[in-house]
């Protein structure tokens, strides 16, 4: 059988200290086969590191490079989250385009190819994930390699009208076209791909969404990555029964609690999210005092402007709305900026009577699926979901809101304070078993079905 080679920005090499965390590494380890090769960057910086060092560990052999200061700042500070993400989430007007860190990006997607290029086997399959590695499939053809080659985007892709706005838009597609299956967590994601082919390649893609691009056969796939639900929900019924539970239980006072929990990125909508909030005490001044909002907004990325920009602002918001509706022994929106555990964030979903997972743009969204595997059965909470997030394409049954439209996000989470347990009960249900269905085994097999030749 041919060996799995994974390539993702950042490798994670799991110890007993440090287990694996964030979306990505969560859904792909519980994948992985004894035997795997993954590869990617330290996460270090500096000048050593240039060929692989490599680890075991369970099975897997880890191999990873180091980039230097330079390289880090053009490739991923500068072009993947300065320019590539705000792109690919719709914010043109954050979009930050220079031509010196597109070289860089440019040159450390070649870098990653030569330094994989050596620990190739000729009949091995090779993922490569996300918009930080657009080309190192491209590269690596370029080096003469004949393996076949996947690539799995995590965030959204946008229709023409939007690429257009990119000055090396038909470059990095071109450089798509290498792959021999290019992957989506969505049919729109991909229909936007397909359509930018079609509109800047002059390619016409078949039926079945594969298309041929200078004599190379690409396949598109929809694949939506999905949860451990069995553990995440074994987690937070352990966690509810333990002392961090207990201590929020107790700060409530029987009020009711909604959640949300997401990096703090301008794509995650946080700051509609309190303006809902908001709007919701001023149009159902009957929920005041009876319920609180908790926010944990992870800090992420504080070397992009943005990030910060965005922090502060954040800042200055919930102080204001605070401010005009605390009572001495009651706020709104209880925020922090640091990241919980796992096993208190699962516990705390599960006390939560929302969840709030109101995203302006994003690829798919594990919290909305985490909430969900979290609930009890008894009594489970409601969702609230942004039509814009990949999720909202399998989720269906939560209650989905234009985020954009903070009347309409207000009027949903009265709508959860007051369901009755009988609809609650009803809509989880069904939930549950599209969430139940979609495991990290399935994401992985369902795209090395379509890469295998
Ligand atoms: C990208 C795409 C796509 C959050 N706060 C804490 C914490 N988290 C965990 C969540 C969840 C993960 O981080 C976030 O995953 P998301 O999917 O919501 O978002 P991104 O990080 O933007 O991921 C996204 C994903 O890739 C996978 O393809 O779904 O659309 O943008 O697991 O639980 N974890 C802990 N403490 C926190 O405070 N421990």
């Amino acid at each position: 059988m041919s060996r799995l080679v994974i390539v993702s920005n950042r490798v994670q090499i799991p110890t007993e200290k440090a287990p694996r965390a964030g979306g990505l590494a969560v859904a792909l380890g519980s994948g992985l086969v004894p035997g795997t090769l993954w590869f990617g960057w330290s996460g270090k910086r500096g000048h050593g590191g240039r060929t692989p060092t490599l680890h075991e560990a369970q099975g897997v052999t880890y191999a990873t490079i180091d980039v230097t200061d330079k390289e880090y700042h053009d490739y991923y500070v500068g072009f993947s989250n300065g320019a590539l993400w705000p792109l690919l989430h719709y914010r043109l007007d954050f979009l930050d385009y220079a031509r010196g860190q597109y070289a860089g990006y440019r040159h450390v997607n070649a870098y990653f190819a030569e330094a994989l290029q050596p620990l190739l086997k000729e009949d091995d399959l090779v993922w490569i994930h996300d918009y930080q590695l657009f080309l190192v499939g491209e590269a690596l053809r370029a080096q003469g390699a004949r393996q076949r080659l996947g690539f799995f985007l995590h965030i959204p892709f946008v229709p023409p009208e939007i690429l257009d706005a990119m000055p090396c838009g038909r470059d990095l597609l071109r450089g798509l076209c290498a792959y021999d299956v290019v992957g989506f967590h969505t049919d729109d994601h991909r229909h936007a791909f397909l359509s930018c082919v079609q509109t800047f390649l002059g390619v016409s893609p078949a039926e079945d969404g594969s298309f041929v691009y200078e004599g190379r056969e690409v396949r598109t796939i929809s694949d939506p990555i999905g949860i451990d639900a069995e553990e995440f929900a074994n987690i937070a019924a352990r966690s509810s029964r333990g002392a961090e539970v207990r201590r929020i239980r107790e700060s409530l006072f029987s009020r009711a609690l909604a959640i949300g929990a997401d990096r703090l990125d301008y794509s995650k909508g946080l700051p509609n999210r309190f303006r809902a909030f908001d709007r919701l005490l001023d149009r159902f001044p009957e929920h005041r005092g009876q319920v609180s909002m908790l926010q944990v907004a992870a800090r992420s990325r504080e070397d992009v402007d943005r990030y910060l920009q965005l922090r502060r602002s954040l800042d200055r918001l919930v102080g204001d709305i605070n401010g005009r509706y605390s009572e001495f022994d009651w706020i709104p929106i209880r925020y922090m900026t640091r990241a919980l555990t796992r096993k208190s964030l699962a516990g705390f979903y599960r006390v939560a009577r929302v969840g709030l997972v109101t995203p302006l743009r994003d690829g798919m969204n594990l919290v909305a699926k985490e909430y969900i595997a979290a609930q009890s059965s008894a009594d489970p909470g409601v969702l609230i979901l942004s039509r814009f997030a990949g999720a909202a394409e399998e989720l269906k049954e939560a209650l989905i809101v234009n985020p954009f439209d903070a009347d309409e996000v207000a009027e949903a989470i009265n709508q959860a304070l007051t369901m009755e347990l009988g609809e609650r009960k009803e809509r989880w249900q069904a939930l549950r078993e599209r969430v139940w269905a979609g495991t990290p085994q399935r994401f992985t097999e369902t795209f090395m079905a379509a890469l295998r030749p």
